[in-house]
């Protein structure tokens, strides 16, 4: 009996990834468009570095091995900007003031941006079209999202996992306040509905803070890695962090002093855990549009459809108006997730409209 089968906790695939990773390389056409701010050659000589842990304001607070410096970002930085000169996550170098503001915290001013290893960017919010790194450097995404209260949306989940995949993120999800469910009698509804993303590989993991169910597989997955938590607001990711790390504790005074109190978390903040690694908390987000996806690498993030795309009659074949596609033909015979054909389409929408007022 598999643990789908007993309806228990977290739901592990340790099938073959060779060939998500085949498609992601696939799909990985477009090269991310970067460029230099200023090249400012070598650093100056009492610049120190350090990683972005949160934005405080207009400025960003930066641990360094001497301590957190609130900083300023150079008129003359060098970095490779996709848009976003500095984000949560950025590895930096910084040249302290030799001063403090007005909590005492140390001052500096960030004169370099490393290379981005991951980034999750979306597409930012207004008409701009402008690439938003949300965070940098982080190797797990956790879709956190509730089992009701408020009810998930697949087709936010799936925009994250294209995200993470075109930046380089490897993501699983999170079902959490799974005591709802239980009281509404819809957890094996719940597990029935995500069956696709388990079979795709995708691990899910449900999770309850007050009963604190699945949270030790929850902090196994998290050792040792560094995990942005995403999703919508009010799922619970703060909650689960607060249960898996004393975050209070963990990002130390300076955090308190800058917070503002509120029970919705304002801005990503990386938390360190107890024993090794990091998560980042995050604001939740009601949208999500992908930064730079075009129609035709569309299919290569639904890597389900690739065992049928090749038998359809047209050669490209957009899968959704052509006669005899053998992927919606699929979706008919049950063998492709309705709800992810659901999302593509959508997705294809949305993605053609915005190549036709480009
Ligand atoms: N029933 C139930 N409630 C939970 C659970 N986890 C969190 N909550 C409640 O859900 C509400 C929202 O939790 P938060 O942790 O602030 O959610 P969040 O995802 O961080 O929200 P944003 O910061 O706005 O994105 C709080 O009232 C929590 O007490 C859970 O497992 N079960
Ligand atoms: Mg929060
Ligand atoms: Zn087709």
């Amino acid at each position: 009996m598999t643990d789908k089968d007993q309806g228990l906790g977290s739901y592990v695939d340790d099938g073959d990834s060779h060939n998500r990773r085949k498609v992601r390389q696939t799909a990985k056409r477009l090269l991310r468009t970067r460029s230099i701010v200023k090249e400012r050659g070598n650093l100056p000589p009492l610049a120190i570095d350090g990683y972005v842990v949160t934005s405080v304001g207009p400025q960003w607070l930066v641990w360094t091995t001497c301590g957190y410096h609130v900083c300023n970002v150079s008129g003359s930085v060098d970095c490779e900007s996709s848009g976003t000169i500095v984000a949560v996550g950025d590895d930096v170098w910084l040249v302290p003031d030799g001063a403090t503001d007005v909590h005492g915290t140390l001052t500096g001013t960030i004169v370099k941006v490393g290379v981005r290893r991951t980034l999750l960017s979306r597409k930012a919010a207004g008409r701009a079209r402008r690439e938003q790194v949300l965070v940098s450097n982080v190797d797990q995404l956790a879709i956190v999202v509730a089992a009701a209260d408020p009810d998930y949306n697949k087709r936010l989940i799936d925009r994250y996992l294209i995200a993470a995949d075109k930046g380089d993120i490897e993501p699983f999800i999170v079902v959490n306040k799974i005591d709802l469910a239980d009281v509404m009698g819809i957890r094996g509804l719940i597990l029935e509905d995500l069956a696709a993303y388990i079979d795709l590989g995708i691990d899910v993991y449900l999770t309850c803070v007050p009963t604190c169910e699945g949270l030790d597989e929850l902090r196994e997955r998290l050792a040792d890695v560094s995990t942005l938590v995403a999703g919508p607001s009010g799922t619970g990711k703060s909650s689960l962090i607060n249960a898996l790390t004393d975050a209070r504790l963990a990002v130390g005074e300076i955090s308190k002093v800058y917070s503002k109190g509120r029970h919705t978390t304002t801005g990503a903040v990386v938390v360190p855990l107890p024993n090794g690694g990091s998560v980042v908390d995050s604001p939740g987000i009601r949208e999500f549009a992908v930064w730079q996806l075009d129609a035709d690498e569309l299919p290569f993030y639904f890597e389900e459809f690739e065992a049928f795309s090749g038998q359809c009659k047209f050669q490209p074949c957009s899968h959704i108006h052509e006669p005899d596609c053998a992927v919606r033909q699929a979706v008919e015979d049950g063998a492709i997730d309705t709800d992810r054909y659901d999302s593509y389409c959508i997705l294809r929408h949305e993605v053609t409209t915005a190549q036709l007022h480009r």
